[in-house]
């Protein structure tokens, strides 16, 4: 029932921040070129996706900044573009995210590890 939710209101940030290609494992994120952030107007990093912060009910911009990440230190689930904890929450770790591509539900060799911080303020709607 979460996944269903998740995929329904973030197609977009699954497109931006994360691979395009879940089936092929982490041997296909190492041959992806991490995304260069741009700059857009003012200065600002472009923004390339959406993550909705569900504990907070708010959407974030985010952008790639390392993709891959080696699965060292601490990472936050993220689904579909929807995780549970957003900036000013404990439970956020700067945009560490990993994604359960295997659906095992623990973090293991055969999941994604990428960074793609959250940047505030956040907003109710996409
Ligand atoms: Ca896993």
């Amino acid at each position: 029932m979460l996944r269903h939710i998740a995929l329904c209101v973030s197609v977009a940030a699954l497109a931006a921040c994360a691979p395009a290609d879940r089936s092929t494992g982490p041997a296909a994120s190492t041959v992806d070129a991490p995304r260069a952030a741009v700059s857009a107007k003012g200065g600002r990093a472009a923004t390339t996706g959406t993550v909705y912060v569900s504990s907070q009910g708010l959407y974030y911009d985010t952008f790639v900044s390392q993709d891959p990440l080696p699965q060292e230190g601490p990472f936050q689930l993220l689904s579909d573009g929807l995780t549970e904890f957003g900036p000013g929450d404990p439970g956020y770790l700067g945009g560490r995210w990993w994604e359960d591509l295997n659906d095992n539900g623990i973090q293991d060799a055969g999941d994604h590890y990428f960074l793609c911080p959250l940047l505030p303020p956040g907003r109710p709607s996409p």
